[in-house]
Formats: C-alpha cells, structure tokens, sequence
C-alpha cells in the first residue's frame, strides 16, 4: 500500500443502452389532442412516453424521470417552453438532453431563432408532419446513445468494471452533500489487496488482474445497489455506503473482509485485504477529510497486521469559542 495524499481528487452517471432501443421520451403540451398525437406516434417507435402539460410539470418529469429526449411546445400555462427549456439547460444534470420545440402558434423566423439560441436542436412548426419529427428524433437519440456510452466508458475501469475514481469522487461528493441535507450518515470503505506485488511477483500480472477483478467482484455482489464500488487505482479499491452508519458498515467491512480471505483465484491462489472505515459525518467535516480517516483507518489496519479492519475515530468536537471576558 503506497502512502499518498488525497490531493487530485473529488470531483463529477452515465448510463449505457447498449443497443439502440427503448427510450424515455418527455412530451409537454397543453393540447390535449396533440399530446395524445404525439404520444401515440412516439410509442409506435417503441419508446416509453412521459408527458406534462406545461414547463413546471415538465420540469417535475425531467428530475423523476431523467428523460432521453424532450418535445415540447412553447405557449403553455404557468410556465412557456422556452423558459423550461432554457432551466433544463441550465442544469449540468440536464444540460444535455436533447431538446425539440414543435410550435405552430410560434413559428415566425424570431421564434425559431429563440429556440435555437435556448439551445433546442429541432424546432418544428406543422404538428401535422409526424414524420418529419420522428425523422428528427431518431438522429438525436442516436446522438444521445452515443454521448451516454462515452460517459459510460469514461466513468468505468475497464479491468474490473467498477466505477472508476472519477465517478468515485463525483458520488463521494453527492453523497456527503445528500448526508448534509437530510441528515443521513454515510460511510467510505477504502480496501487494498495484501502484498499484491507477491501475487504479481510470484504467478504473473495476468493472474494478478484476475486477483484485482475477483476482488472487485466480491465488493460489489456484497453490497447493495446503492453504494457504489470503485477502484481508485492499483490495488486500492472503495465503497460508498449511503444511510450507513459505522457499526452497519464494520458488519458490512467484515463481511468483505471474510469473503475476500475465502476466495480460491485459480491462477493465483488465496489472497487478503485491508479495510479502512470512516463515517460522515462523525469523523470528517467534508469530503477530503472522510477520505483522509478512512486512508488512515486502512493505514492502521496495514500496520496491525493486514486482513483485518480498522473504523475511523470520531473526530474531536470543535473546542468552544472563549467565553468573553469581563462581562457581569
Ligand atoms: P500492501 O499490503 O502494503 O498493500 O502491499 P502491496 O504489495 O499490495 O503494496 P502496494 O499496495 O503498494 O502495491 C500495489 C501493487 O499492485 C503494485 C503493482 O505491482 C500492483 N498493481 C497495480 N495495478 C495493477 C494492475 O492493474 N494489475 C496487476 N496485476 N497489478 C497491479
Ligand atoms: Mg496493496
């Protein structure tokens, strides 16, 4: 286990669809005649259909539903297309959901203009001319499916299949913010593989790999959906436990600890690792120091003999502010 600080890290899912098929397709509209047109022509596609009928609960969709893609119409109650439009684009969580305005109402030379400048990538003014927009749809999607596999490879370690440290440090940080707004805790599992340079040393790197990949295998069968699996490099992995305090998580540390200790890797035998338990926000005040406890935590299980797990100290309360003197 190399010693190192923590600089470099923390900062922002992708989700892949393999192959072209099914999609989330949010329609806003406030005719109820068109919405249905719409809706009909989208599902004929083979796509699921979401629809609001104007920008707030279009909105309200796009954060429940995350959708591909989103037609829209522009003069609506409560709030006008473009105006959703323009907040969906604001948000770095939905900036890039492909946006298409369909408006017959506002179809002047200006109107399109604003579309496009909000940043839709189509804007149609016949509603009669379902092809046209479906022709339309299909070449964004496409687009969509690619941009979401990129973002999938980008977030991936492609040995093992876990998150890699840049998605890590992305969910490490949603979830501290999560924990501080609704008060859950959260806790940092750091593991590394005991004496892996042996393992390379003594039967090859391939057998190695297959070590780190079994490893990885057994962290993320043995923990739930919710937290996320992560190799942060080397042999050092990780696991986010959201709504887990520290005695849940040392049940859960030794749980791996165990199943790791029993594994039988073919080409390389048995192998051990250390684990390093820290919580939020007990023993750390942000981020950085969550992830500073639980290095030290696994420091401190390495030094005691590895194969075994250390949890974190909570941290020392903050002293009080000096009481003012001289007052009677
Ligand atoms: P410690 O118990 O202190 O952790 O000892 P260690 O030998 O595991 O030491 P350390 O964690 O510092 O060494 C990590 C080793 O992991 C170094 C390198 O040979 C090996 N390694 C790093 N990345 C890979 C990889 O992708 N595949 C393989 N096979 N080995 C790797
Ligand atoms: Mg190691």
């Amino acid at each position: 286990m190399k010693r190192r600080g923590t600089q470099g890290m923390f900062f922002g899912a992708g989700r892949s669809f393999g192959m072209m098929g099914k999609f989330k397709i949010l329609i806003v509209d406030d005719e109820p005649d068109k919405l249905e047109m719409l809706a009909v022509a989208i599902r004929m596609e083979g796509h699921v259909v979401h629809t609001a009928v104007d920008g707030v609960g279009g909105l309200a969709s796009v954060e429940a539903h995350h959708p591909d893609l989103i037609i829209t119409d522009v003069m609506m109650p409560r709030m006008d297309g473009y105006e959703m439009a323009r907040r969906v684009r604001q948000n770095p969580l939905t900036r890039f959901i492909p946006i298409i305005i369909q408006s017959s109402a506002r179809h002047e030379p200006q109107d399109i203009r604003t579309g496009f400048e909000i940043g839709a990538l189509g804007y149609f003014t016949d509603p009669s001319d379902i092809p046209l927009l479906l022709a339309r749809t299909r070449t964004l999607l496409e687009f969509k499916n690619y941009l979401d596999s990129c973002e999938e490879e980008a977030f991936t370690d492609h040995l093992t299949g876990l998150a890699n440290r840049r998605r890590f440090e992305r969910q490490l940080g949603r979830e501290v913010e999560r924990s501080r707004r609704y008060g859950h805790r959260v806790c940092l599992l750091l593991a590394d593989i005991d004496n892996f340079k042996n393992v390379n040393d003594t039967y090859g790197h391939e057998a190695g790999d297959e070590a780190l990949r079994a490893v990885a295998n057994v962290l993320q069968s043995g923990t739930r959906g919710i937290d996320t699996g992560a190799r942060l490099g080397g042999d050092e992995l990780a696991v986010l436990l959201p709504e887990t305090g520290s005695g849940r998580g040392m049940e859960v540390a030794e749980r791996l600890r165990a199943a790791v200790a029993a594994l039988n890797i073919p080409a390389a035998g048995g192998v051990t690792a250390s684990f390093g338990l820290a919580e939020f926000p007990t023993s750390a005040r942000d981020e950085r120091e969550l992830f500073t406890a639980a290095d030290q935590a696994l420091y401190e299980a390495k030094r005691q003999g590895r194969d075994c797990v250390r949890c974190a100290a909570p941290a020392a309360p903050e002293p009080n502010p000096a009481p003012a003197l001289g007052v009677s």
